[in-house]
């Protein structure tokens, strides 16, 4: 038995969600009610007006960070007290993103309270999050986090059932009260919905089959177990394909970013002479991807062109796709491919919520950003290990190495050069200074030529979603040039410490001959051009960015 208590609270003034929701400090969330009133905030303004949530149910996971057991504990007790028929529990509390998404919708789900902080460090000092997913298993909307934010601003109490801690360490139905708790294996459903989209046959032909070496890297994350479970067990790669395998409530001590910077072990077995012919990683919830070849790294903003002019080689998208979607500061590449098949290409802010009308109407079958994110209609989030699958679908058909098909692809389509420079932890004043100094010049800037450049149009991105109407502002600063290369400055929406500023700058290259640059020397003057129109050094004091990709 279990007794619905009400506790007196008082708001936080801070808890306003931002690029995918409320991320914090763990010491933060640790404060007495913090995470109640977060989440109490998330039931007051989802519940239906209508009978409350009397026969619903809400799916709970996340990434295994620290603090992930405990505020688990907090939530579904709360749920309880909240009148959830069901929960559905991840075994230990672990669900990776893409699978709580999944899972939302296969067990058709009210929605889902996802815990993570995506590839920030974990443990006591470092970050934690929580999110909430609709029905549909995708982010909350702009307008819901709103809703979500203004309640929590006026909150004044928060119900909980007092009862002692759910085992959540074993597969099986428990009771609360009146609800039911459903413990469930974390990885099946997600596994079986891979093997839905991808042909696992040809895939384990070519894992097993002698010459081919693929090495993933989990990060310490919790892709782990789904990479240990699909890639070793189903389809056969040998044992030690997958590296840093187990999750860790810290990640080891290490940041579970899929980047070349953190990812030493990755990068050095897949280079040199005896490289490894594929590589990736993911992140901590398993929603990003690196994707690598022998000696090549793919940028995700590639990655996602090459998944769109290749799509028809997985069963899954065998039919075709009906149309493709990338945030803005994305580049160009998928553009380009959506043209040459006729198919529609929208433009939408940073944020995975924003595909989320289009892929509900069918206007798209693909989408992805720069931040290492690709995905697609089968669930509502970005998804690392499907991206991974479709990279060995792709290789496993067309027999070719990563590298040849990057190049062929652009000597098709060109060459979208590409880099983002990001200056962390910068006083958010100065960061805010920065943004506010630039927005008001835009207007000015038409026309201006800089060296071989000239400034074609500059605005302040804004987005009205072709589905609802929606309408959202100030989403980025662009400086469109003439020939179609671009500078793009924003905050980011995810950091937890001051601001971040990044700066994404591209240009097309379509002489094959010019394809073999490095990035940074390839967008030099660009670059350059980057730091003089924002005065980067002197709003930040930065001479240089602290992480390049
Ligand atoms: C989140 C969002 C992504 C976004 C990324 C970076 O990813 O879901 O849509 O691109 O943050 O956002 P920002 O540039 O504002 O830091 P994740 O993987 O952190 O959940």
């Amino acid at each position: 038995m279990s007794v619905r208590k009400t506790i007196a609270t008082h708001p936080f003034g801070d808890q306003k969600p931002g690029t995918s929701g409320l991320r914090k400090k763990v010491r933060v969330f640790q404060q007495a009610n913090y995470l109640e009133n977060f989440v109490q905030s998330i039931f007051d303004a989802t519940r239906p007006g209508n009978g409350g949530f009397a026969g619903k149910t809400l799916v709970v996971g996340g990434d295994g960070r620290f603090y992930n057991d405990e505020a688990l504990q907090t939530i579904i007790k709360m749920a309880a007290a909240n009148d959830f028929e069901r929960v559905i529990a991840g075994r230990d509390g672990l669900l990776s993103t893409p699978a709580a998404s999944c899972i939302i919708r296969k067990y058709r789900a009210f929605g889902g309270i996802i815990l993570s902080a995506s590839h920030n460090p974990g443990g006591p000092d470092a970050d934690f999050g929580i999110k909430f997913n609709g029905a549909n298993g995708g982010p909350a909307s702009e307008e819901l986090t709103a809703a979500i934010f203004a309640q929590s601003r006026r909150i004044e109490q928060y119900y909980i059932a007092d009862s002692a801690r759910v085992d959540l360490g074993r597969v099986g139905d428990r009771q609360l009260g009146g609800m039911q708790i459903e413990v469930i294996d974390p990885v099946a459903d997600y596994a079986a919905l891979m093997e839905q989209l991808f042909d696992f046959e040809r895939i384990r032909e070519l894992l097993t089959g002698g010459s081919f070496r693929l090495q993933f890297d989990a990060m310490n994350a919790i892709t782990g177990p789904y990479a240990h479970d699909i890639l070793e067990q189903t389809l056969g790669a040998p044992p030690g394909s997958v590296l840093r395998g187990q999750p860790l409530p810290d990640f080891g001590g290490e940041h579970p970013d899929p980047n070349p910077a953190h990812t030493p072990e990755l990068q050095r077995l897949t280079s040199g002479r005896d490289a490894a012919d594929f590589g990736a990683a993911s992140d901590g919830d398993g929603d990003r991807n690196m994707i690598l070849g022998a000696n090549f790294y793919v940028t995700p903003s590639d990655s996602l062109a090459l998944l769109a002019a290749n799509a028809t080689l997985a069963p899954g998208y065998r039919d075709g796709i009906a149309g493709v979607a990338r945030s803005m500061p994305t580049s160009q590449a998928v553009d380009r491919v959506a043209k040459s098949l006729g198919i529609p290409c929208f433009e939408t802010p940073t944020g995975w919520k924003f595909f989320g009308n289009l892929l509900d109407a069918g206007k798209i079958t693909l989408c992805g950003e720069e931040s290492f994110g690709t995905g697609s209609d089968h669930v509502r989030e970005k998804d690392g290990l499907w991206a991974v699958l479709f990279w060995l679908n792709l290789l496993a058909v067309r027999g070719e190495p990563v590298a040849d098909i990057v190049r062929r692809h652009w000597q098709q389509y060109g060459r979208d050069y590409y880099t983002r420079h990001d200056y962390e932890a910068v006083a958010s004043d100065a960061a805010q200074s920065l943004v506010e100094t630039l927005r008001g010049q835009l207007g000015a800037l038409a026309g201006q030529r800089f060296g071989n450049h000239e400034i074609e149009t500059a605005d302040d991105f804004g987005y009205t979603d072709p589905v609802d109407g929606s309408q959202s502002r100030q989403q980025g600063l662009r400086i469109l040039l003439r020939g179609g290369a671009r500078i793009i400055y924003r905050l980011s929406g995810t950091g937890t410490e001051g601001a971040t500023l990044r700066v994404y700058i591209e240009g097309h290259e379509t002489d094959p001959a010019r394809h073999n640059q490095d990035p940074q020397n390839a967008l030099a003057e660009l670059i350059d051009l980057s730091h003089r129109l924002a005065r980067i050094e002197h709003f930040t004091g930065r001479g240089s960015p602290d992480v390049v990709t």
